[in-house]
């Protein structure tokens, strides 16, 4: 039957048989059929329906994705051989889009995978950027920044003749609508909004992804937020968040408007989850919107503030918007009167500096607006959602106790288990049968085999499978040789100085010395890490250096190459993501306490059989809890220890590396000779001095235990009959962490749909 349509397509396009393809023809084929079938199954509808906005959608590549998701995945893997071709090969034809940074991004993308299998009604609204984030190359040891091009003539993107007015202080925007279909497993679809400008010009970019920040009209949709180091950087953000959450908040009108709402009671058929702080402008876009409609501003804020819903994902200052009041002026004066009075009824309730929404320097803090004119208030772990009501914001939690609560984020297995990992899949269901696949918590059936050494061997076995897999991938496509037989331990998230990648790096030459000195490990170990920076983080920037360093350090060092190899992966994504996270044994969350408000790769590892090696950060937490300590690895300050040398300012970096010979070794050696030759010394020089006068995020705080542990694991690893019990509890207990959990909470407490 598919067989049949399928090659009714490839004849209809190509005029040829199957067999006669290429990976490129049969992967448009396959994307028009399963278009074509994903329509059939129609959308998730009801009384009530949920708009989750977001700056970043990190869906990855579709194909086996929505194969998975409608069923036909065996069977077109199947067909496909009898064609002579894998689907890895066809699926290698798909670009990959980037819309997304990194966690923030990929758990939206997630999410929408578990709203639609849940059967919610729930579409994502996002921006469609034409080259996303940038494609990572290395070049001297340093990173370089290309266009990441993904949009091709035909796509998962459905052009629709849906059209808005946009109203900026100079001019009008349009905004056309494009659709992704989001299928669910085994259930109907949602949507993925994203919308565009019809004036967008590629040809503004110059030499890398340089482009005139200023030409608005052309530029809107081109990135992912780009480089806000200066001014128009920022208004550049201003305008594509105003022009995302109007182009929003007009589709949800008029969605309801079609369907004979009554605006007056939005707030009974609309939830609104705006995904930090980047969508906040839709609560006064749609304060405006519904006066337009003839609805006085007093009764417009407040049908808003009970359809908005925020949710939290830092705690890093940084990342907090605050935007000046005269930029806001610069690009939606309409916005400012709305804006203004939002700020005057705070100001008139709470005397409070610290909950006011336009500061004493006229900034507007975004997320205040959110936390007043929303009606929840979410952190994304239990460690992350107390240190805002404790701390963070616990000027907020003494006003409005009631709008807190957590929601602890999750991973779709579907990607990360039946896509990633089949051979583990279907494994477990030969184990404990197919529940799990719908029904995550059954995954603790698994324990009933912890003393089966039977199973126990199979898992070893699946590992190593997959980090052959792993090892033919980086071959292929990167040049790159590891050996299987090694530990496989990696680090692969954003490039940021709290995720502490320059400590993994410090373990490296702190083993490279010991090699040196004939201390060598009994098992080998490839260290592999995969990381973007932000083209203007300049220390992130000086770590990839390091690191690219050390890799040519000891590629040219036979003597350490024996026992140590260091790997990093070009332009890591989430394609990259599903054939790392498979093959590793060491899953590296070495946050600084406090600081990784959750983390999801940590979910991922877990459930395909990693070990955690980590801080008592994030999720880590309620890892920790959940598979106790004797199976996960746990190292560092804690948390309240970390507030506190912040509160007492009392951390001096320069302390830890003059009493400790180790440490000072291994800091010195980044501008000793052996890399100054290999490396550019400004970049070394300056991340020295950085970890020796500043250490912001207490690198040498940590590395003692860090280093310590880490060995004492490397020598567990060893023990295969206990170390593979633990990737067992590991996988048993990852069940907590399917974002299918996640979501019947976020609708149990917030959205109530249906
Ligand atoms: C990220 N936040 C956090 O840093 C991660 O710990 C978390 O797992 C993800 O969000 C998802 O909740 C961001 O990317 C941002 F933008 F908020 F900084």
């Amino acid at each position: 039957m598919i067989e049949k349509q399928l090659q009714d397509i490839i004849t209809r396009r190509y005029h040829k048989k199957a067999e006669e393809c290429g990976s490129e023809e049969l992967y448009y084929s396959l994307l028009e059929l399963t278009k074509e079938i994903t329509k059939e199954r129609g959308y998730n509808e009801g009384e009530r329906k949920l708009y989750y906005i977001s700056a970043e959608f990190l869906i990855g590549k579709l194909l086996s994705n929505n194969l998975i998701n409608l069923g036909l995945f065996e069977e077109v893997r199947e067909i496909l051989e009898r064609f002579g071709k894998s689907i890895e090969e066809v699926e290698a034809a798909e670009p990959e889009p980037s819309l997304g940074n990194g966690g923030l991004g990929r758990l939206a993308a997630c999410f929408l995978d578990s709203i639609a299998t849940l059967s919610l009604p729930g579409d994502g609204i996002g921006l469609n950027y034409h080259y996303g984030l940038f494609r990572q190359i290395f070049e001297k040891h340093k990173q370089k920044e290309l266009i990441n091009p993904w949009i091709e003539p035909e796509s998962w993107l459905n052009r629709t003749d849906i059209y808005f007015e946009i109203p900026f202080k100079n001019f009008t925007l349009k905004s056309r609508l494009y659709d992704i279909d989001v299928t669910g497993y085994g259930s109907k679809n949602n949507k993925l909004h994203l919308f565009d400008v019809e004036t967008v010009d590629e040809g503004l970019v110059e030499e890398g992804i340089r482009f005139d920040k200023s030409k608005v009209q052309k530029n809107l949709t081109l990135f992912l937020y780009p480089d806000d180091s200066d001014k128009e950087g920022n208004l550049l953000r201003i305008y594509q968040q105003y022009f995302m959450v109007s182009s929003g908040a007009q589709l949800i009108l008029k969605e309801c408007r079609e369907k004979g709402y009554d605006l007056h009671k939005l707030d009974q058929h609309v939830v609104i989850q705006i995904n930090d702080t980047h969508p906040t402008l839709v609560i006064p876009e749609l304060i405006r919107l519904l006066m337009l409609e003839g609805i006085r501003m007093d009764e417009a804020i407040g049908i808003v503030s009970r359809t908005c819903a925020y949710t939290n994902h830092t705690i890093l200052s940084e990342a907090l918007e605050k935007w000046p009041f005269d930029y806001l002026n610069e690009v939606v004066p309409h916005l400012m009167p709305i804006i203004c009075e939002l700020d005057t009824r705070v100001k008139e309730e709470y005397a409070d500096e610290k909950v006011q929404i336009i500061d004493k320097d006229r900034r507007v803090h975004m997320a205040h607006i959110d936390i007043h004119y929303g009606f929840s208030v979410n952190g994304v772990a239990a460690l992350h959602t107390g240190i805002l009501e404790q701390s963070e914001l616990k000027h907020f939690y003494d006003i409005y106790p009631e709008k807190f609560n957590n929601k602890t984020n999750g991973i779709t297995f579907r990607r990360w288990l039946l896509e990633a990992n089949h051979p583990l899949a279907d494994y477990l269901v030969s184990l404990i049968g197919e529940g799990f696949k719908k029904d995550a918590s059954e995954l603790e059936r698994l324990l009933e085999y912890r003393d089966d050494s039977r199973v126990k061997e199979r898992l070893l076995a699946i590992k190593m499978e997959k980090k052959l897999a792993l090892k033919q991938y980086l071959a292929e496509t990167e040049n790159i040789e590891i050996d299987e037989n090694s530990i496989f331990d990696i680090q692969i998230k954003r490039l940021h100085e709290y995720k502490r990648q320059q400590m993994n790096a410090l373990y490296v030459i702190h083993k490279y010395l010991e090699i040196k000195k004939g201390r060598v490990p009994s098992t080998p170990v490839t260290l592999i890490f995969g990381a973007k920076a932000a083209p203007a983080y300049v220390i992130a920037k000086d770590i990839i250096h390091l690191i690219l360093c050390l890799q040519e350090l000891i590629q040219d060092d036979p003597q350490v190459r024996r026992h140590m190899n260091l790997v990093m992966v070009q332009n890591y994504n989430v394609t990259k993501a599903e054939k790392l996270i498979p093959a590793c044994d060491i899953s590296e969350q070495i946050s600084l306490a406090s600081k990784e408000a959750s983390g999801t790769s940590n979910m991922k590892f877990m459930l395909n059989g990693a070990v955690t090696l980590g801080t008592m950060d994030g999720a880590n937490v309620e890892i920790h809890d959940l598979v106790g300590d004797d199976n996960i690895y746990i190292f560092g300050a804690g948390s309240k220890e970390v507030i506190e040398h912040y509160a007492k300012a009392d951390y001096v970096s320069k302390d830890y590396y003059e009493l400790d010979p180790q440490i000072k070794e291994a800091v010195d050696f980044i501008t000793g000779p052996e890399l100054m030759k290999i490396g550019d010394p400004e970049n070394l020089n300056r991340l020295q001095k950085e970890l020796i006068g500043k250490d912001w995020f207490m690198t040498l705080l940590d590395l003692k235990d860090y280093i310590h542990t880490k060995d004492r694991m490397l020598k567990d690893y060893e023990d295969r009959e206990s170390w593979s019990e633990k990737m067992l509890v590991n996988i048993a207990k990852a069940g907590y962490f399917s974002s299918d959990r996640t979501i019947a909470q976020y609708n149990e407490d917030i959205w109530k749909l249906r």
